[in-house]
Formats: C-alpha cells, structure tokens, sequence
C-alpha cells in the first residue's frame, strides 16, 4: 500500500486519499473557517478575496488539522519521516465569489525545495462548483514559465500559458468532503469557477521535506514539525 502510494506519485505527481478526514472534522474546520474569516473581516483585516492565508496561525483547529495523524501517515510515504508544515490557505466560492484559479504550478510562488500541496474539500467538488483540474505527470516536466496574463484583478499572478495546456491531457478531479488531493508543487493546476450557486470550500496546506535547505519563509509563521 505505502509502496503504490509514493510509486503513484512519483509518476503521476498526485494521489488521492478517499475519507482522510472524516464528516464530523470536515464540519468543524468549515465552521471554524468562517468564524476566523468573519473575525478577520470584521477587523479590517480581509474583504471579499476568497482567499485566506495563514489559517493555523489564525486558528489552533488548523494546527491540529494540518497535524492530523492520517494525514501526517500519508505525508510520510511520500516525504520521508521529517515532514514540515509550512502554511495552509481556505479558498472559496460562493455565488458571488465564483473564480476559477488560473493554470500554474504551486512551486512559482515559494521556489526553493520542492514542496508537497494538500488540497482538502470541505464540499464535495465537482466540476459546476470548482473541482481541481490536473495535468497528470506534468511535474516530471521540471518548472515552466509563468507568463500567463494576470490583469483580471483576481490576485493569482503566476499563470502558465492556458491555451498550451489545454490542449494537454486534462484531468478533471471530483472529490468528496473528507478526501484528500495531495500533490507534487510542479504539477500544472487549475480549478473551475463556480456556476453551481453552491458552495465551494477548501482548505489548502503545504508541506516540505525538513531535510531540504529553504530560504526562511516570512510566511512560514506557524511551521511545524509532524510527529
Ligand atoms: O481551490 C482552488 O480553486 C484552486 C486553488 C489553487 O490552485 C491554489 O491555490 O494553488
């Protein structure tokens, strides 16, 4: 099982673990999203963006999240015993906030050593609310550029050529709440907008390899060790 798992992704660049989380979590971590977005918002701190980062400095339910046993158990056959929690992110979309994100690869935002996403769906995704879109394999490709236009004022400045990839072997990624897309930082990625008028929530978290030198990541500020 452990030996697939880091086999699977070092070809495809992802896998997926069908009921990591379970109900009564995936519950408590979307409540608990909205109460520290709508403290953030209250505060001045935020507006509408629909995205948050920095969610376990924020909140000590995505410390333990991003700790959770399961889940540091299926870090740990892809990293290696010393895995990092760096940051993690809530990404929404609503009906009003109905976005798609941009293809690109995670690792144009933070450089450095190669680092491993986690994408947690707090709502099951589908295509019509936003599910993730891949590439698989694309990260044995190395790092591309990113010279995608970003004058839609929707943030995401590192964007890959949406055209060339297309035109690749897209694979659309619905998952339900509980599963878990954990993904290689040069896997080219997008995600649908929303034209579902349901919600979309997700819970983003990056993690590293803690033998990997890296520059000292400013927003690094709640990083850990899993044991
Ligand atoms: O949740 C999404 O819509 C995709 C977000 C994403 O790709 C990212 O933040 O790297």
């Amino acid at each position: 099982m452990t030996a697939n798992l880091a086999q699977a992704y070092a070809e495809n660049g992802y896998i997926v673990v069908r009921n990591l989380f379970n109900e009564q979590e995936v519950s408590r971590y979307k409540e608990e999203a909205r109460k520290v977005i709508d403290e953030k918002q209250n505060q001045g701190k935020v507006g509408n963006e629909g995205v948050y980062v920095g969610m376990a400095i924020a909140s000590p339910v995505f410390k333990e999240a991003a700790g959770h046993p399961a889940l540091a158990e299926a870090l740990k056959t892809i990293i290696g015993n010393d895995v990092v929690f760096l940051s993690d992110k809530i990404v929404y979309k609503d009906a009003a906030k109905d976005f798609g994100s941009p293809w690109h690869q995670d690792h144009a935002y933070w450089f450095g050593s190669n680092k491993v996403s986690v994408w947690v769906p707090l709502d099951d995704a589908t295509p019509e609310n936003g599910c993730l879109r891949i590439v698989p394999g694309s990260h044995l490709l190395g790092t591309a550029h990113h010279g995608g236009d970003s004058s839609d004022g929707l943030g995401f400045i590192n964007r890959l050529n949406a055209e060339e990839i297309e035109a690749m072997n897209v694979v659309d990624m619905p998952v339900s709440r509980g599963d878990v897309i954990i993904f290689h930082d040069l896997l080219y990625h997008a995600s649908y907008p929303n034209t579902s008028g349901r919600d979309r929530w997700a819970l983003i978290s990056t993690y590293k390899d803690g033998t990997k030198e890296d520059p000292a990541y400013s927003w690094a500020g709640a990083a850990f060790k899993l044991s």
